[in-house]
């Protein structure tokens, strides 16, 4: 059975536009059916470490058979492609981060995985392309997406900067 995820796509070191494109090849390359691209986003950064070049972010709609957890390792196998090294500290400067947002109307927590990802409804360098590729989207527990954009009031510097 095939499930349709969302994929964060993300990258604040080198060349950021290079590194998206690359992981939407590889995604390809892995057998990750990519059905939709959002536009990209200059982000300010979001979380633990606020001293870090802007993010240019993303988000991809694949469709695919692969179990959570598979999907995951393909996800972290292409971030090590793109130069990532591990290390560094959870929430600092990358390369490429590819991030699993949502898997159909999965709920699951494991020591490796939590679907949805906890922050989804917090950053609005997700919710903003998760939105433009579909507004009316709604988490398994039925919290709407376009709700929680709206109650961040504006905060977080999120700019469309181009196509992928
Ligand atoms: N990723 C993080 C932490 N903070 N901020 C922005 N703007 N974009 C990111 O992709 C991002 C972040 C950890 O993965
Ligand atoms: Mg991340
Ligand atoms: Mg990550």
């Amino acid at each position: 059975m095939s499930a349709i995820a969302y994929l964060g796509l993300g990258s604040n070191v080198g060349d950021r536009h290079a590194h998206l494109r690359a992981a939407v090849a590889a995604l390809r390359e892995h057998g990750v059916e990519v059905e939709a691209l959002s536009s990209l986003y200059e982000t300010e950064p979001v979380g633990e470490v606020l001293d870090q070049p802007d993010f240019l972010n993303a988000v991809v709609r694949v469709r695919t058979t692969l179990e959570p957890e598979e999907l995951l390792a393909r996800c972290k196998a292409i971030e090590v492609e793109q130069g990532r090294m591990f290390g560094g500290g959870r929430h600092g400067p990358r390369p490429l981060d590819v991030d699993l947002l949502l898997v159909g109307d999965l709920e699951l927590a494991s020591d490796r995985l939590t679907i949805p990802h906890l922050q989804v409804t917090a950053r609005r360098f997700v919710l903003e392309p998760l939105l433009e590729l579909d507004p009316a989207l709604t988490l398994p527990d039925g919290t709407s997406l376009a709700d929680r954009l709206a109650s961040l009031e504006g905060a977080q510097r999120v700019e469309r900067a181009g196509s992928l």
